[in-house]
């Protein structure tokens, strides 16, 4: 058996134990028709977990980046609340709840958000790029840059091969989501790969079009990002989302188009100048030796509504080692008869995705997130992989112990209410200090390094 010198490691959000349903996402329908209803926590970081475990059995390379501390004390700090943390919570509950709910977010578990990612092979300087991602079009996101940063150096931290960009300021012409709106395409995983940037706006363009719902990634901020990641400009395309979509809720890229290696999988609908995307990848590819593949599914077998109901395309398309790729999607999928009708030819149809796997992410989704969100891919050499904090990678020990961890402090039901309960707070922090013992990261969070509580 030959050994791959690059493979695609993925790094899942484990659930955090406030995860919530506070409809805090306009444009994000799930987010929306949602909202005020009781999550489960405990089944929601479970199902996360199975995820995780399934594909490391498959024998990807699967890490877990730790969810953050929330109710977050700080940011109600920051918005002019004061006092002892129970009393903040209690004041925010009464004075402003949707300010307590943005603060309660569990939202880090969607770490296609979390940063764009860029592998040693496509870099001037030869070591991986990470830039968090601002998020900073909604408030519970906005807020999650700094640990995610910190999270991401404690994993990454051998300055000679991992590099750390701060998150972008967040002006609204910097808007960035991360690698949401970010596809590699290569040959092999360790040859030079072209980067392609998905945004919803220019935001320095003179005419804006009013549409209904708000595109949250810029041009500007994917620029700046490719500049910082030292790509090449004869690697790199930038490419706009379809108008259309966005007010059909496709608020990031990998709710329409999903890519690896050198396979395109997207509705008919994501870019605004489908010809000229497709055009200008399959031309930098072809000039790298590569010849891009791309799986088109017009409106007719799946409509856009469709889409973005069942999350067809927020799904992970992993290359198999027996040959070909199979695509992991959310049942959601299975329940749409049109989805499921075309995902069944598709994978009978001889082309390159020839297997599907099923998953029940259902609590994570129905706050819009798919198998593709809670997924940051990055790709690494065998020596990067070992340069890498081992804590964090699934196995069996690991999924054993998360999940006692997820059951001992986990609750199974939350409500807005609940929101306000200054024990859930302690929960919370008891829950991620036995975490940080359990990944050996050391202290991550604001209530570790303040000594508060
Ligand atoms: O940013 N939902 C997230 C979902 C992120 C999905 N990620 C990707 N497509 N990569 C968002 O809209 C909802 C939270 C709430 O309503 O309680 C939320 O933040």
């Amino acid at each position: 058996m030959t050994h791959p010198i690059a493979m695609e490691a993925n790094f899942d959000g484990l659930v955090g134990p406030t995860h919530n349903y506070a409809g805090l996402s306009y444009g994000n329908l799930a987010s929306a028709s949602n909202v005020n209803s009781v999550s489960n926590p405990r089944a929601a970081a479970r199902q996360g977990l199975v995820k995780m475990k399934a594909l490391a059995d498959l024998g990807y390379a699967q890490g877990i980046l730790p969810p953050q501390e929330r109710p977050s004390v700080g940011l109600l700090r920051t918005l002019g609340f004061s006092g002892g943390d129970a009393h903040i919570l209690r004041q925010a509950a009464r004075r402003a709840p949707e300010l307590l709910a943005a603060a309660c977010s569990a939202s880090s578990m969607w770490t296609a958000n979390a940063a764009t990612v860029s592998p040693s092979a496509d870099t001037a300087d030869g070591r991986v790029h990470f830039t968090a991602a601002n998020l900073c079009s909604k408030l519970h996101r906005a807020t999650e840059h700094e640990t995610t940063s910190r999270i991401l150096a404690a994993i990454f931290s051998d300055e000679h091969r991992f590099a750390h960009h701060p998150a972008l300021p967040g002006w609204p012409t910097l808007g960035d989501e991360g690698a949401a709106n970010h596809t590699r395409f290569c040959g092999a995983y360790d040859t030079a790969g072209v980067a392609f940037f998905v945004y919803g706006r220019n935001d320095l363009a003179t005419a804006q079009p009013t549409r209904k719902f708000p595109a949250r990634q810029t041009l500007q901020a994917s620029q700046a990002i490719a500049r910082f990641h030292g790509l090449s400009d004869d690697r790199v395309v930038f490419a706009q989302q379809h108008p259309d979509a966005i007010d059909a809720g496709v608020f990031h890229n990998d709710v329409i188009a999903v890519g690896n290696q050198n396979v395109l999988f997207c509705h008919e609908q994501a870019f605004a100048d489908q010809a000229g995307v497709y055009a200008e990848l399959r031309a930098k590819l072809a000039a790298r030796g590569v010849a891009l593949d791309v799986i088109e599914v017009p409106r007719s077998a799946v409509s856009l509504d469709d889409a973005v109901r069942s999350y067809l395309f927020n799904s992970q398309l992993l290359a198999r080692a027996e040959g070909g790729m199979r695509l992991v999607v959310p049942q959601e999928c299975q329940e749409r008869v049109d989805v499921w009708r075309y995902l069944e030819s598709l994978t009978a149809g001889g082309g390159p995705i020839r297997e599907l796997k099923v998953f029940n992410l259902r609590e994570s989704m129905r706050n819009g997130g798919g198998p593709a969100c809670l997924r940051l891919r990055v790709v690494l050499t065998e020596a990067e992989r070992r340069a890498t904090h081992s804590g964090i990678w699934m196995n069996d020990t690991l999924f054993t112990s998360l999940n006692a961890w997820v059951d001992k402090h986990y609750r199974d039901r939350l409500s807005m209410a609940d929101l306000a309960d200054p024990s859930l707070l302690t929960e919370s922090r008891t829950a991620l200090d036995a975490l940080s013992q359990l990944l050996g990261l050391g202290s991550l969070y604001p209530f570790q390094r303040e000594g508060a509580g």
